[in-house]
């Protein structure tokens, strides 16, 4: 099967494995949401596995990180395409960042273009943004939502620390708050006081439209 392939040469760094195996799988009409999903995303949890056990070193995770980016750039126009087809009845407006201190990207992009995708307008502050920024953009841009991503236990506590400041700047109730990321749970969510959480970028639509209908 294509996506198992795709998962296992990702797993294994092959390169041009990946990405000959994701130009296969379009042309036999997977569609790229379950290329990105079932085969790379699931491949990336891996990694960190071999990462936590030793396996893996830091080099291995930027290189896992450049051949999902390379293979994003061939994903990322049907991604597009597939999210079109179905416009969302209503158009939100969502800022979209990954907290300070961390850098990871991958997940928020993914959820960024499938928003884009879907319709709805995306202001994306990229990575290790600061509360005071966040804060900014709420005030300038007046999004419907906010949405934050954290991969790493020590900045997800960061998101707390963002809902405060908009509590302190009589913000929060004008904006509706969901939070993703390896490093984030529902119950977590439910505990810093944010409107929702995601496990993936198809179900972050999914709550967004839902948050905002
Ligand atoms: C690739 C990677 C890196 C790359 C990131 C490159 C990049 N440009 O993003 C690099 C090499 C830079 C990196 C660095 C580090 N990493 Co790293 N990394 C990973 C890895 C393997 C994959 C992450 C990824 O891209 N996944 C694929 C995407 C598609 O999935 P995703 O991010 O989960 O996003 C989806 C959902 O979570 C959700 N989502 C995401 N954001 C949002 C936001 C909202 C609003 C919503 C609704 C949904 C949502 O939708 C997304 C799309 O479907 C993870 C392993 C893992 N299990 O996550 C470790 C991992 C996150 N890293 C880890 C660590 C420890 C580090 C380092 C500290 C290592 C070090 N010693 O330097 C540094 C920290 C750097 C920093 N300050 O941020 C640990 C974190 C452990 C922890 N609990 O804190 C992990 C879990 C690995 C592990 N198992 O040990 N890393």
């Amino acid at each position: 099967m294509l996506l198992d392939t795709i998962n296992k040469c990702l797993v294994e760094l092959n390169k041009e494995c990946v990405l000959s195996n994701v130009v296969k799988a379009l042309n036999e009409g997977i569609p790229a949401s379950q290329i990105v999903l079932d085969a790379m995303s699931r491949a990336m949890e891996e990694i960190g596995r071999l990462y936590e056990n030793g396996d893996y070193f830091i080099a291995e995770l930027i290189e896992a990180a450049s051949i999902f980016k390379e293979a994003m750039k061939i994903l990322e126009p049907k991604l597009r395409e597939e999210g079109s087809r179905e416009k969302a009845f209503k158009r939100a407006r969502i800022v979209l960042g990954t907290v300070k201190g961390d850098v990871h990207d991958i997940g928020k992009t993914l959820v960024a273009i499938m928003l884009q995708a879907a319709g709805h307008e995306v202001i994306d502050l990229g990575v290790d943004v600061p509360a005071e920024k966040f804060v900014e953009a709420v005030e300038k841009y007046k999004p419907d939502v906010l949405g934050m991503s954290a991969l790493l236990t020590t900045t997800a506590r960061y998101m707390r620390v963002v809902i405060e400041e908009l509590e302190k700047k009589g913000l929060r109730q004008k904006v509706k708050i969901v939070v993703g990321g390896a490093a984030t749970t529902p119950q977590f969510a439910r505990e810093i006081g944010a409107d929702g959480w995601a496990p993936n970028a198809i179900e972050a639509v999914k709550l967004i439209e839902s948050l905002i209908s």
